[in-house]
């Protein structure tokens, strides 16, 4: 197996770098004084301990500044609890994606289930004591514990989709900002919840409702109290879907704390950041929400070709709705060996919420293509299953392409058009392979 590319550390070490205890405190909440020495306090103890794996006993004995020596290595070393061969592309906010070779399960584990923050995650969390508000333009407004969601509704568990709206990003050229996602903000957990739509019929939706907005109990990278770091909404149509959970288990167990413990909602097939994490409170607007990313060019693609690295005016921009049709080559591994002249390739394909329809494999750089087995998706808004046994003609290296078409009959392209923020890229999923 060839040597991957390092990742260029981002986050701590700039923030060192330029000014220690400014890094101490926006990291972990960590203040010095000059003649004292600052505590970690609650959130920054709880985030440092997650980072590393375990709690420090020791933690009032450790100097403001001090960069812990586990991240002396960067970023590939730090270890989140719980989570297991993630990528680390940022810690502050923490966002992690996984490798393909490791989404290869139907169901994605959720030590492997990717992790995508805007802000710094709530530490004190009571799932007990959790309430989720329902208010704006209902008849009844509700305030519901857990408990009453699972004693008054019915429960469900579904595998669901979840895609960041950035992954691919990282292979848009001119770059663009954000984290530099490759193949791995996507996954397909078992979540087990309410319907959203049952709950707000409960709740009795108005007529002139349009849209949703929801919040969650992560707070800003500032500090900055009451400050918001993401509330997105969707329009009634699709928050009445019967695909819409709101989740309190992950897998058959409590939510993971960085996949939104205790409650989150899942709303498969658009893009992740529907999905709100450490939800609190869902509020119907009569307006098109216009929380933080949801204007500007946050989760927006302009509504018209744009040539690469044009400036594109805010208001040619539309909210990105369903997620197109894209497939992942999950197995092999990219640039295994493969010995003798045939190998079994596997992946998952999804669209939206939409059927995929045919998986084709190409391992001639796509002068022609082969259908893959595909399997029927486990329930509506799950990833469907492809295999199919490749053999090659001669020793030597091949890139092996997949390509999904869904009942729209709607293909993945060779290339896409660039975006200024580099979401929706659904391009053919490749992988290297030496024969022989
Ligand atoms: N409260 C809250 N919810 C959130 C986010 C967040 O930062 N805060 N990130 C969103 C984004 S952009 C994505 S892609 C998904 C990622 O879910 P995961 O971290 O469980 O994989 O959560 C969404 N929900
Ligand atoms: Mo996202």
């Amino acid at each position: 197996m060839k040597e991957h590319k390092k990742k260029t550390p981002r986050g701590i070490y700039e923030y060192y770098e330029k000014n220690p205890d400014s890094a101490d405190k926006k990291i972990f909440g960590r203040v010095s004084y000059p003649d004292r020495r600052g505590f970690l306090k609650g959130a920054g103890l709880a985030t440092m301990a997650a980072v590393l794996g375990g709690a420090i006993p020791f933690h009032r004995n450790m100097p403001a500044g001090l960069i812990p020596a586990a991240f002396a290595e960067g970023l590939e070393d730090v270890v989140i609890e719980g989570k297991d061969g993630l990528t680390v592309l940022n810690d502050r906010p923490m966002n992690a994606e996984t490798p393909p070779h490791l989404l290869d399960d139907d169901i994605t584990p959720t030590t492997r289930h990717f992790i995508r923050n805007n802000g710094i995650p709530p530490t004190e969390v009571n799932p007990a004591g959790w309430t989720l508000t329902i208010g704006g333009l209902v008849d009844k407004q509700m305030s519901l514990t857990i408990d009453d969601l699972k004693k008054n509704f019915d429960v469900i568990e579904q595998q669901l989709v979840l895609e960041c709206g950035g992954n691919g990003r990282a292979f848009f050229e001119p770059k663009a900002t954000g984290n530099q996602w490759t193949y791995g903000a996507v996954a397909c957990s078992k979540w087990t919840g309410v319907r959203l739509a049952d709950v707000l019929k409960a709740a009795g939706v108005k007529d002139n409702a349009i849209y949703t907005a929801h919040y969650g109990a992560d707070t800003h990278l500032s500090g900055q109290e009451g400050k918001v770091p993401i509330s997105r909404g969707v329009p009634i149509a699709k928050a009445m879907g019967n695909e819409n959970l709101i989740a309190f288990a992950q897998n058959g167990k409590p939510l993971h704390p960085m996949n939104g413990a205790p409650l989150r909602l899942v709303i498969p097939g658009w893009p992740g950041s529907c999905s709100q994490k450490w939800l609190t409170r869902i509020q119907i607007r009569d307006q098109v929400h216009d929380g933080p990313k949801m204007t500007g060019t946050s989760y927006r693609v302009p509504n018209r070709p744009v040539a690469p690295g044009e400036k594109v005016a805010t208001e040619d921009f539309d909210i990105i709705e369903r997620m197109p049709v894209k497939s992942l080559i999950t197995s092999p591994q990219t640039n295994a060996q493969v010995s003798g002249r045939e190998v079994m390739v596997r992946g998952h394909a999804w669209s939206g919420d939409r059927k995929v329809e045919k998986v084709q494999i190409s391992i001639d750089f796509g002068a022609t293509w082969m259908n893959a087995d595909l399997s029927a998706p486990a329930n509506p808004g799950a990833w469907q299953t492809f295999t199919t046994q490749v053999k090659f003609p001669q020793p030597g290296y091949y890139e092996v392409w997949a390509k999904a078409t869904d009942d729209h009959g709607i293909s993945q392209p060779f290339a896409i058009a660039w975006n200024p923020k580099g979401y929706l890229n659904n391009t053919f999923h490749r992988i290297a392979l030496v024969v022989g």
